[in-house]
Formats: C-alpha cells, sequence, structure tokens
C-alpha cells in the first residue's frame, strides 16, 4: 500500500489521514488509533511518502498549504481539512473524545495542554528538526550550528525531564493531547544526537507512553520507522558498519560543542 502514489482522496467518509512515520505525522496516527481503541472510531490513511514531495502537489496543498505532513480530511464534515499537528490533536478530540479521554474539560488544564502543545511548536519539533538536519542532512558540517541546535534540543528535552519529576503526564498528571505532541520527538532524541538516558524522568514518561498499545500501532502508520530509540539502538548493535558511522557523528558532535565551549543549562 505504502508503494502506492497517492493522487487524491480516496474515501468518502470518516477521517482520511495523509501521513507518513516521522515525529510529526505519528501525533496524529497515534490520537487517531486511540480513538479507535477508545471509542471505535474507524479510519483510513494514505502514505505520503515526503522523500517524493507528493505533499508538495497541487492536490495536497489545496488540502494542507504548507505543503507538509501531516494532514486529515473530515468526509463528515464536508470534506474539511486539517493542517498542523495542534490543530489535529485538539480538532479530534473536540469532535471525536466525547468523554475526554485525551483531551480535558477544565478550562485551566486545557490552556496547560495549548501550551505545551505550542511550546512543542515553536520549540521542541524546529529544534529538533535542525539538529537533524545539521548533524546528518546539511551538505557540509558547520560545527556551529551542529552544537546550536543539539544544545537547544537538550536545553529543551530538559524542560521536559524537569516538569516530569512530579508528574507522570504532562498535564493534569493524565496522559493527553499534550503528551502525545512531544512524545514522536522525544522518541528520535537518540538520533538527533541527544543521550536519553541522561534525562530519566523522560525517559520513564517515553517508555510509559511508548508500551501503549495505540501508540505502538500509531508508530506503524504507514510504516514503523527504523529511527525511534528502541530500533535504533538495537541497529547500533546490529550492524557494526552503522554503528562505526554513528559513533563518529557523535565525535564530531561533541568536537563542535567543545569548540564552541557549549555547556548543558536549562532551562
Ligand atoms: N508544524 C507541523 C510540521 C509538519 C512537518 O514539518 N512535517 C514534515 C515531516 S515531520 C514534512 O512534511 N516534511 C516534508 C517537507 O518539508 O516537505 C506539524 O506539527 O504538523
Amino acid at each position: 500500500m505504502a508503494d502506492q502514489r497517492p493522487t487524491g482522496l480516496k474515501a468518502s467518509k470518516g477521517i482520511e489521514l495523509l501521513t507518513w512515520g516521522t515525529p510529526n505525522g505519528v501525533k496524529a496516527s497515534i490520537i487517531l488509533e486511540e480513538l479507535k481503541e477508545a471509542y471505535g472510531k474507524e479510519y483510513t490513511w494514505q502514505a505520503i511518502n515526503i522523500n517524493q514531495n507528493i505533499q508538495k502537489e497541487p492536490w495536497f496543498t489545496k488540502l494542507g498549504p504548507n505543503g507538509r505532513i501531516p494532514v486529515i480530511v473530515d468526509h463528515d464534515q464536508g470534506g474539511f481539512a486539517v493542517q498542523e499537528g495542534l490543530a489535529i490533536l485538539t480538532y479530534l478530540t473536540r469532535h471525536y473524545d466525547p468523554d475526554h479521554k485525551f483531551s480535558f474539560t477544565d478550562r485551566l488544564d486545557i490552556s496547560r495542554a495549548e501550551q505545551w502543545m505550542a511550546w512543542q511548536h515553536g520549540g521542541l519539533g524546529p529544534m529538533q528538526g535542525q539538529a537533524n538536519h545539521f548533524n546528518r542532512f546539511a551538505p557540509e558540517r558547520i560545527p556551529y550550528g551542529m552544537q546550536r541546535y543539539t544544545g537547544e534540543t537538550e536545553r529543551l528535552v530538559g524542560i521536559l525531564d524537569n516538569h516530569l519529576k512530579t508528574n507522570d503526564y504532562l498535564v493534569g498528571n493524565k496522559y493527553s493531547i499534550a503528551d502525545i505532541a512531544s512524545f514522536g520527538w522525544v522518541n528520535r532524541l537518540r538520533f538527533s544526537g541527544v543521550d536519553i538516558d541522561a534525562f530519566p524522568n523522560l525517559k520513564a514518561w517515553w517508555q510509559r507512553i511508548l508500551a501503549r498499545p495505540a501508540v505502538q500501532k500509531g508508530l506503524s502508520v504507514p510504516s514503523r520507522s527504523g529511527f525511534g530509540n528502541d530500533l535504533y539502538l538495537q541497529k547500533l548493535k546490529d550492524d557494526k558498519e552503522y554503528a562505526q558511522k554513528e559513533h563518529d557523528l557523535k565525535d564530531a558532535i561533541q568536537k563542535a560543542k567543545d569548540q564552541y565551549g557549549y555547556k548543558y543549562a536549562s532551562p
């Protein structure tokens, strides 16, 4: 299924998800799997391979003008389309979480959840995304960019770790869309050059969420990425050549930090 190149919508009722297995993509597939498990709410999905730039095609940008995944279309609301993770998480719970299993009724908790989701959109996602870019995808290795964005990612996850010292979840001690928003990024920390073992409260939160059956299913839409913290570690064990490359990258990030006198500080 993931091999077929989508050229338009395929469903005519319910929610249709257009996505790829990335930290932002899994926000949508995880909440949809949670709603499916909690309420029997079915959905359909199509794989948008972002390496083939399907997300820039006119049929897609008519639905998600930013040309990025994930996007959902609610065929039961006249084909209403929603882009951006925060907007998708709040739209889906507002319409399809009547018992507030993953959302809140208390106005202050609603605000708390919005604050953590806004923090993810403005902070963790963009900074960790740039860390990946400068560490792995930039055509040349630029030490300043590597240490700047890896360091900023560490600063941000330090904030989560500190908040989770006294809370099992980000808001109201209850698993919610606030947690789902950041989970996909935390799930890739090792790949981004950040040692999750140095953040024990965050690591426990990550494991707690990872253990949920709906999260496991959501991570497999459209297919499970090998870059999650668990599979990444496994690959280091199984593939010596990959392990050596990753070791060299870690060294390069450390050298970049040393070159600019980086010291971990959070907040
Ligand atoms: N703020 C957006 C970010 C969406 C985003 O950056 N998606 C990435 C994948 S994680 C994407 O579609 N990249 C492909 C591209 O940039 O063309 C959200 O949270 O949904």
